[in-house]
């Protein structure tokens, strides 16, 4: 390892990963003087819209709103075609971006990182990749994804499956013919359920093992007219300015008042209302639906009865009727006919709880003894959520310290922005921040422009290295807990949770609301980066 003197790393950054947050984080490093790279595993940009390709893949924001707000002439010159844009559409949109602010001449592509390691003497990164490099850099900047790493099913004889086996999250590019085919379909959140309608149109037969059953509300999705998009874009800034300063970064907010509160007939109405009013719309009804058990269970207990009209059949319906969490503490799933197409000749739904699945064989599944022939699988199982594609990276800080080690026991991090022990290493969106319980562009921006501000100020000051201190670090790891807890999101069992090893759940998003945990980050910056320790005593820890 050099020392400080001796050597000047290659570069000032090196970001991981070309998804909306790292596109934007070249964009914002390169607008400050400072050299950076992208290293992408893809061989293009846009991170989850470039792999879950899967057939009715779609945002569950409004594209209005899922989208960029750092450019004027980026936000006005693109058109979003529909309410809630497709995949298609999405990636379509990250391309422009990568071209129209010429970023591609800084990425490497189909490159995987696959390791880090910190050089104390030097205040620089040492980063490995699948392609032989060794490149070091200043700081690394991780843009990984909260949803990146896909999540398998271990069961006895997938491995002899003779057919393909198709994960959401890693869809061929050149599509799937589902024709003719006998499809079992694994997994019924988010993905599965904008995935299974449009499985059944074509396929044969539609086998969905369904372990937990979700709450879905209606996208309510349709083509967006010329007046409406005009609208938008009259009123951006303020529409943007409130998101920021909001619980969850939305255009808009909850209604105010408590469910509990509210008559029969008024709560009907309203939930009547919200459930066609597209994917925000039921958990804004009221504004206390995520924090008052009892008003939760008005809520639903309107969607359960949703399920028991859409769905024709009773046994059917009921297998499908999610009970024993909080409706909204597991993601609401945005459905098109998702309820529907359980009411189709071709599809039967398996209830692996009732009838768990015991192997895989050569030519189907075999659950509660009874035997499924398949010629595909679709894997819609989800993601190692939230830490594994940093755990996926071996990241090794100062003294040896290794992040898989140090996280064993649920991700820990000061704002989901940086980790004790990690200097010089940032996360876009990492646990600990809103993330994914907010609208995540929205806060993908906010960390790479605190991320790029903090940068240009170490510079400015000759600092080159920054961690949080490990008080700063326990006492946010505590706050995010101790908010968590006020709420119902702790109380289903989710991909929000981590796990210790003695298997407690540690809650990984912060949800404090956007607006406030903004006015923290901003004020830690302006306070000069109290809780971080920086180097040549340029600090306020
Ligand atoms: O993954 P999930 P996802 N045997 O983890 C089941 C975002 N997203 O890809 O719930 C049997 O939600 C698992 O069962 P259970 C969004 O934030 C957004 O659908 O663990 N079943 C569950 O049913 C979302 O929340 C959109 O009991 C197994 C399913 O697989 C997040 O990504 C679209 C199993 C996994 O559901 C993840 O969604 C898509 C096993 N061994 C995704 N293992 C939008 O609309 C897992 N399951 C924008």
């Amino acid at each position: 390892m050099a020392s400080k003197g001796e050597m000047m790393p290659d570069l000032d950054a090196i970001i991981v990963g070309a998804g909306f947050g790292g596109l934007y984080m070249l964009h914002k490093l390169r607008q400050i003087g400072l050299r950076a790279i992208i290293i992408e595993a893809a061989d293009s940009v846009g991170g989850t819209w470039y792999w879950n390709r899967y057939p009715g893949a779609r945002c569950d924001i409004p594209s209005l709103e899922y989208c960029y707000s750092f450019s004027p002439e980026l936000q006005r010159e693109w058109h979003w075609t529909e309410r809630y844009a497709a995949q298609p559409e999405i990636l379509r949109y990250l391309d422009h971006v990568a071209d129209r602010f010429d970023l591609r001449r800084d990425i490497r592509f189909s490159t995987r990182v696959t390791a880090a390691q910190w050089d104390e003497a030097a205040d620089m990164w040492h980063v490995t990749t699948d392609a032989g490099d060794r490149i070091t850099a200043r700081y690394c900047i991780m843009a990984t994804g909260n949803l990146s790493m896909a999540k398998t099913p271990d069961w006895p004889g997938i491995e002899a499956f003779a057919g393909p086996i198709h994960h959401t999250a890693q869809w061929p590019r050149e599509g799937v013919d589902f024709a003719g085919k006998r499809v079992g379909v694994i997994g019924t959140g988010s993905s599965g359920i904008q995935a299974i309608p449009e499985i059944a149109r074509t396929a044969e037969q539609v086998v969905v093992f369904q372990r937990t059953p979700s709450f879905a509300v209606p996208a309510s999705n349709r083509p967006l007219t010329e007046a409406e998009i005009a609208a938008t874009q009259a009123e951006y800034d303020r529409l943007r300015e409130e998101a920021r300063a909001s619980f969850l970064g939305f255009f808009g907010g909850p209604n105010p008042g408590s469910a509990a509160a509210a008559s029969e007939e008024e709560r009907q109405a309203t939930y009547e209302r919200a459930w066609n009013a597209g994917t925000t719309g039921l958990l804004q009804a009221y504004e206390d639906l995520l924090v008052n058990e009892e008003s939760n269970a008005t809520a639903a207990e309107f969607a359960r009865g949703k399920i028991r009209e859409l769905v024709k059949d009773p046994e059917t319906a009921r297998r499908m009727t999610p009970q024993g969490y909080p409706i909204g503490a597991r993601r609401l799933c945005s459905e098109i006919g998702y309820f529907e197409a359980m009411n189709r000749p071709n599809v039967t739904l398996v209830d692996v709880r009732e009838t768990p699945i015991e192997r895989v064989e050569a030519d189907g599944i075999v659950a509660g003894g009874q035997r499924y022939p398949l010629d595909m699988l679709v894997l819609a199982t989800g993601f190692h959520a939230m830490t594994g594609a940093l755990t996926a990276i071996d990241i090794t800080g100062a003294d040896g310290l290794k992040l898989r080690e140090q996280w064993a026991d649920g991700p820990r991090s000061y704002l989901g922005l940086m980790i004790a022990g990690f200097p010089n290493l940032f996360m876009v969106t990492g646990p600990g921040s809103p993330s994914v319980l907010s609208n995540v562009v929205l806060s993908i921006e906010q960390h790479v422009e605190w991320i790029a501000d903090c940068l240009a100020a170490m510079r400015d000051r000759d600092a080159t290295r920054i961690v949080p201190t490990d008080e700063a670090e326990r006492d946010w790891m505590e706050h995010v807990d101790a908010v968590a807890q006020t709420t119902l999101f702790p109380r289903a069992n989710t991909w929000y949770q981590g796990r210790t090893r003695d298997g407690r759940n540690v809650f990984m998003p912060y949800v404090g609301g956007v607006g406030p945990y903004r006015e923290r980050c901003a004020a830690i910056a302006r306070d000069g980066y109290t809780g971080f320790a920086i180097s040549n005593e340029w600090t306020a820890a």
